[in-house]
């Protein structure tokens, strides 16, 4: 295959980007009176307006041939058929198994996987609905009020963003709180409101080695044995109180959870790509496990679409070539994620991790270093309250930051009136920002105001807007487990795309697994009260501060 800088459409569109009208986003509306509805799709029960951005007719041909010619077909089969796309790991990715509810059979080494998963799913259902009816008791006899997820990165972000989602949801559940941080702070303003009685903890870890989780786990086993002391045997209470997600049933063991409530995983389920899996515990306690399977199904919905739609058709392929043609072609070093919902509020982080671990490659898949820009910077945070911030800079910094708004039609949430303006605003700043205002309607403005000359011409320089600022706007019907199920698989769909354009493997993580590692000699260090041989000068030198300081008490 032809370096992907050489490829006749690449070639094509890194010309289509140097003509002088190539981000002229207004132009192409005024040529158009059809490209809102040519430029916009639904899928899974989600609606896509990619018309805000500077795609012709021409340059969508050729970003399209971009993904055909790049294999795109050919590797969406591949994961569906199970085959080992994570060459570095030699594993199959397949998390579109953890959702199939199709009657299809999914197959690794020849062994179909749907009925392992289907196991899990079934004793998943089981616990939770006996958690939340009581059924299932605390050491002392008493139900559950309240979860800890013990977790940190894909063991946590999945399920943390998605129980914050549905949180109208979650009023007949225990209340599940999320654990991450090793920062002691983390665990103790958690335990600081909490009940030892009715508190469960969930160790979620797919390999149980992670030192930040194991030491929260450790000091929340430690919490409850002090908490409950003398009302049980040591062992029993651990037994009672702690359930796991994980692929490594002996360290299960080992930390003394009984085996009825640990809940497996595969190798071939990313982390970041794990809430479908039994990393989606805590969801099932939170919102009951009828709107975990909607979850599933609202996934799987998207899954088909990917899998059958044409590529022109086709949301997560169409989403990651707007992302390709800002990124690669008209430089775009970021890319905004602004959901109008505050129940979405984790979005953007949960992306940040999903996209920029995935697509965070140097190297191509056969080992070379890639000669073009790979995943941008993933920020955002959820609307309004941008707007009253960094929303300055969007609208007239000198980067484009093209940007994804989504919004739900309806709000969950009984509050008379507060949804239209949060759509307003929404809908408001794509116009906005695609429209901009020009020096001529500044300069009218002004002149009512009496304000003429030089100083009218300064102060419209200044409060004039470019436009043709660029964005896609994802709506929902509504903020439900279905919905969202869709969402977050269309964003899985959109990475894989791309990475399989920048032809990077999106499944592994070698920078991640690094820095597991890197803080064992410097933890001895710190813990000895010295710095040891082999560090940095700038390292060593703040070891010894370090260490000086915490040595005054
Ligand atoms: C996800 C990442 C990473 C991982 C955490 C936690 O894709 O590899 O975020 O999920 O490091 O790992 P464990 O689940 O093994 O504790």
């Amino acid at each position: 295959m032809a370096r992907l800088s050489e490829r006749s459409s690449w070639k094509a569109l890194a010309a289509q980007a140097a003509r002088p009208d190539a981000t002229d986003i207004i132009g192409l509306f005024d040529t158009d009176a059809e490209r809102a509805s040519k430029f916009s799709l639904e899928a899974a029960g989600l609606f896509l307006d990619y018309s805000k951005n500077p795609i012709s007719d021409d340059t969508r041909s050729l970003l399209l041939s971009l993904a055909e010619h790049s294999s795109v077909p050919e590797q969406i089969k591949a994961m569906f058929e199970g085959r080992r796309i994570n060459i570095s790991e030699n594993r199959a990715v397949l998390h579109i198994a953890l959702r199939n509810r199709s009657q299809r059979s999914i197959t690794v080494n020849g062994r179909d996987v749907m009925p392992d998963v289907t196991t899990v799913l079934e004793r998943m259902r089981t616990f939770s609905d006996a958690v939340r009816s009581g059924n299932l008791r605390g050491a002392t006899g008493k139900p559950f009020t309240d979860v800890v997820n013990i977790g940190i990165g894909g063991s946590d972000l999945g399920p943390l963003t998605v129980c914050a989602a549905l949180k109208p949801y979650t009023e007949d559940g225990p209340k599940v709180h999320f654990v991450s941080n090793v920062d002691g702070a983390h665990l103790a303003n958690t335990l600081k409101h909490l009940d030892a009685q009715t508190t469960l903890f969930i160790v979620s870890s797919k390999t149980f080695t992670t030192q930040e989780t194991m030491a929260n786990a450790r000091s929340a086993r430690q919490w409850l044995l002090t908490q409950l002391a003398g009302s049980s045997a040591d062992e029993a209470l651990v037994s009672k109180h702690f359930a796991a997600a994980s692929t490594n049933l002996e360290q299960t063991a080992a930390f003394g959870i009984d085996s009825g409530h640990v809940f497996g995983f595969w190798e071939w389920v990313g982390g970041r790509y794990s809430l479908w899996s039994a990393i989606g515990l805590p969801i099932a306690l939170a919102v009951g496990f009828d709107r975990f399977e909607q979850l599933l199904t609202g996934a799987h919905a998207m899954d088909e679409h990917f899998r059958s739609a044409p590529l022109a058709q086709n949301m997560p392929t169409l989403l990651a070539l707007v992302g390709i043609w800002h990124t690669n072609f008209l430089g775009a070093p970021t890319h905004g994620v602004f959901p109008y919902a505050q129940d979405l509020a984790w979005l953007p982080m949960f992306l940040q991790q999903l996209e920029m671990e995935s697509g965070g490659k140097r190297t191509d898949r056969s080992g070379s270093l890639v000669e073009y820009s790979t995943v941008p910077i993933i920020w955002g945070a959820a609307g309004t309250n941008g707007q009253h911030a960094f929303f300055q800079h969007l609208h007239q910094g000198t980067q484009v930051t093209p940007c994804d708004f989504i919004a739900a039609a309806h709000s969950e949430w009984d509050m008379p009136g507060h949804h239209e303006i949060l759509l307003a605003n929404c809908l408001a700043q794509s116009e906005g920002l695609l429209q901009g205002l020009s020096a001529e309607v500044v300069l009218a403005e002004l002149a009512a105001e009496g304000v003429t000359g030089k100083t009218a011409e300064r102060l419209a320089t200044n409060r004039s807007f470019p436009g043709n600022r660029p964005s896609n706007t994802i709506l929902l019907e509504r903020l439900d487990a279905r919905a969202l199920g869709a969402l977050l698989a269309l964003y899985e769909h959109k990475v894989f795309v791309q990475g399989v354009i920048w032809n990077i493997n999106s499944f592994d993580q070698p920078g991640v697994e690094l820095g597991k590692g890197l803080a064992g000699d410097v933890l001895k260090d710190i813990r000895s009260g010295h710095a040891s041989p082999g560090h940095d000068q700038s390292t060593a030198a703040m070891i010894e501060r370090i260490c000086t300081i915490r040595g005054r008490k």
